[in-house]
């Protein structure tokens, strides 16, 4: 089944970063959906948990320079 991981991302400043954040985590095997609240710091994740980690979303965010903190 798929899962749905909510995190703030903090850094993002405009709407190309909350762009990259986006296209990052679409690029990740097993993420699905991205949806990224610029204003709000927030980016919520739809993904399959068999097939990547909650900690491998995280990372992919701060892989593009952006700090992560997941919102349990
Ligand atoms: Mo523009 Mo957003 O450099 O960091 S992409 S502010």
């Amino acid at each position: 089944a798929l899962e749905n991981l909510e995190v703030n991302v903090i850094g993002m400043t405009c709407a190309a970063c909350s762009g990259s954040v986006e296209k990052a985590l679409l690029k990740v095997d097993g993420v699905f959906r991205a949806s990224i609240a610029l204003l709000q710091n927030k980016a919520e994740v739809t993904y399959d948990p068999s097939r990547v980690k909650e900690e491998d979303i995280k990372e992919a965010i701060e892989d593009i320079g952006f700090e992560v903190e997941i919102i349990p």
